[in-house]
């Protein structure tokens, strides 16, 4: 497919999000999937850019909430085609991840974007959904054994929940790492919130869960090596 193929493919993804036109949301999909366009290049090159003018025109007062949520329908429904083409089938499990929008918020489409990526990548991504309260995000960590768990706020009301999951994990004594993201969010942000982790974007949050179960493997390896070592000296020192 020549380069000029593809634009006029991402340009047609990202005027069926600005139009809201579910056929040619559908037409695109299907006509990049046959490209071999990248899900990851769908998702951020066609309906996210769609989805960023819709975004500018909604804070213009050029369109409203019923447009808003017309073009969020045409992302999800695309989302909910290309997902199944990225669920490795090819048996790499690299951890778990537990995801959800934070309690009071309602937005979903850029946390759907990143357990979609996520899930490409390699990981059991359990989608915990919207409005999810700070206990729930850590009851279902300890029910599927998460190593992480991310969550999304995409309003200045709704960010300090990112903190309260952060005050409920150290509370209950959970082991699990956090990761933020969202429009309000920032790195800055989740350092002063104790987080493990933020990435501005989905196609980011693939590197910086990589890096951080590669952080979490060598704590875990670490502490193995020290605990043989205890355990060899303790040996040592009851034979003589
Ligand atoms: C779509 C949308 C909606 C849709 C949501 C549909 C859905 N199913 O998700 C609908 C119409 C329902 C909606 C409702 C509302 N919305 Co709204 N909405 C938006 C809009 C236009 C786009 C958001 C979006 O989908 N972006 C596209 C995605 C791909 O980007 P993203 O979300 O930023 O996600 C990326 C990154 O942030 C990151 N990321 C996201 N999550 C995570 C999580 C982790 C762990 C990590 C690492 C990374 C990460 O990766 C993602 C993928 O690249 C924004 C405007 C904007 N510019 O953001 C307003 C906006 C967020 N909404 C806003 C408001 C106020 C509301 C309402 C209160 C409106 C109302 N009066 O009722 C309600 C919310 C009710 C509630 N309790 O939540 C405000 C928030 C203002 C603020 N600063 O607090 C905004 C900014 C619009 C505005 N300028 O006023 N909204």
């Amino acid at each position: 497919m020549s380069v000029s193929g593809e634009q006029r493919i991402l340009r047609n993804l990202r005027k069926s999000v600005e139009t809201w036109n579910f056929q040619l949301m559908e037409k695109s999909v299907d006509e990049a999937l046959k490209a071999g366009i990248p899900a990851q290049t769908i998702m951020t090159e066609g309906l996210g850019k769609g989805m960023e003018s819709i975004g500018e025109l909604f804070d213009q007062a050029k369109i409203y909430l019923p447009q808003v949520v017309a073009a969020s329908r045409t992302v999800e429904g695309a989302l909910k085609r290309i997902e199944p083409l990225l669920d490795n089938d090819d048996g790499v499990y690299n951890g778990t991840i537990v995801m959800g929008s934070v309690q009071g918020d309602i937005h979903e489409i850029g946390k759907a974007v990143c357990c979609a990526m996520l899930r490409g990548a390699g990981y059991k991504v359990v989608d915990l959904g919207a409005d999810v309260s700070p206990d729930r995000f850590l009851e279902a960590a300890k029910e599927h054994s998460a190593d992480i768990v991310g969550g999304s706020a995409l309003m200045t009301t709704t960010l300090p929940m990112q903190q309260r999951m952060v005050k409920a994990a150290s509370d209950s004594g959970s082991g699990v790492m956090m990761i933020f993201g969202g429009a309000p969010c920032s790195q800055e942000w989740v350092d002063k919130i104790g987080g493990d982790g933020y990435s501005a974007s989905g196609a980011e949050i693939v590197a910086l869960v990589d890096g951080l179960m590669e952080r979490r493997r060598g704590t875990v390896r670490r502490f193995h090596f020290v605990d043989i070592s205890i355990f060899f000296y303790r040996s040592c020192r009851m034979e003589v």
